[in-house]
């Protein structure tokens, strides 16, 4: 009993830990949406079509970009009319009841967490997969499981190196090859030991840099096979990691990997510090994948589950 209310204010602290970093983290996201909206909002007495052009400006600077600026400013027209609303201060709340409908996720996202799954981590060099997986196979070993890595990335030793030091920090087995081995094989081995120890994650790691782009992509698609062939009971999950310093960029990078892969969630990295975290919003809303994790800095902890209400209360109130 009393075990169980410990618990519980554990949960409620490392909740509030959370949030303070995620708040923390977004503050310069926070300045560049809300500075201009709140701009636009104060400098207009009168919701008119000018009202609506410059708010739509200031959440296409935002890093919203264009499509997803539109989608917000057509449901706010309506809404502001259903409403009957004709204070520009009002608009406010309505933006953050937009945001939070756009971004309602589905409530099964992390229930490959409680399966036999096999994880395997996309996205182009650099946006910080090697780093995800660590901080993944920490996570997971922290809540009980059994976790093994995979060194798909054989392009560099550097790579294969740099998950080993993570495997040894997460406490959890990597298997791997050594540079320029085939990936396919390397995932092909780590499949069986995952099958052979009755492993409860496979988190594999892809290279994000090959001699172009279609062997990349060639690639990957080896890899899904060999896993669909050799573990078909296993469930599927393919994150995509986009760094969000690089904005729109990370849009079109998403656009691409979604022609080749059937991607179940966005890794969203280096949020801590960019203010380009806007880019959240586009993500959800033009490619209709979710956002499950977001990276908030370079240590073991820096991962969270995204809590999209969690984000946009975040953006909107600077306490918390
Ligand atoms: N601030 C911050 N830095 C991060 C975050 N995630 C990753 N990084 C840093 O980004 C850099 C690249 O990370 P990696 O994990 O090596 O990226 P990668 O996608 O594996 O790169 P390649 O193997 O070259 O394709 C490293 O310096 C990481 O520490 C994050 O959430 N916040
Ligand atoms: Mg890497």
């Amino acid at each position: 009993m009393f075990k169980k209310k410990d618990n519980q204010e554990k949960d409620t602290q490392e909740k509030k830990g959370f949030f303070g970093k995620l708040v923390k983290g977004l503050t310069k996201t926070r300045d560049n949406i809300l500075g201009g909206v709140d701009q636009v909002l104060g400098s207009f007495t009168k919701i008119d079509e000018d009202f609506y052009e410059e708010l739509e400006e200031a959440l296409i600077v935002a890093d919203l970009g264009v499509n997803t600026a539109m989608t917000i400013m057509e449901d706010l027209r309506q809404k502001v009319k259903e409403k009957k609303i004709k204070d520009t201060a009002e608009v406010r709340d309505l933006l953050m009841e937009e945001l939070q409908e756009l971004m309602k996720n589905e409530e099964n996202l992390y229930d490959f967490t409680e399966k036999k799954s096999i994880v395997l981590i996309i996205g182009v060099n650099g946006v910080g997969k090697t780093t995800t997986i660590g901080k993944l196979a920490h996570q997971y070993k922290e809540a009980g499981k059994k976790v093994i890595l995979a060194a798909g990335d054989t392009f560099r030793a550097a790579a294969i190196d740099q998950l080993a030091e993570w495997s040894n920090r997460a406490g959890v087995e990597l298997i791997s090859q050594q540079e320029n081995s085939d990936p396919g094989a390397v995932v092909y081995d780590a499949v069986q030991a995952a099958k052979a120890r009755n492993a409860d994650i496979l988190i594999c790691d892809t290279a994000g840099r090959l001699h172009n782009k279609k062997n990349l992509m060639e690639e990957l698609r080896k890899l899904f096979k060999i896993i669909s062939r050799e573990y078909p009971e296993a469930h599927k999950e393919v994150l995509l990691v986009l760094d969000s310093t690089t904005g729109q960029n990370a849009l079109q990078q998403a656009k691409q990997f979604k022609d080749i892969a059937d991607i179940t969630g966005i890794v969203l990295t280096k949020l801590d510090g960019t203010a380009k975290g806007g880019i959240a919003i586009a993500i959800q809303t033009e490619l209709n994948i979710p956002v499950k994790y977001i990276g908030v800095g370079e240590g073991m902890d820096d991962l969270q589950r995204f809590d999209s209400e969690e984000f946009v209360t975040a953006l909107f109130n600077e306490e918390g």
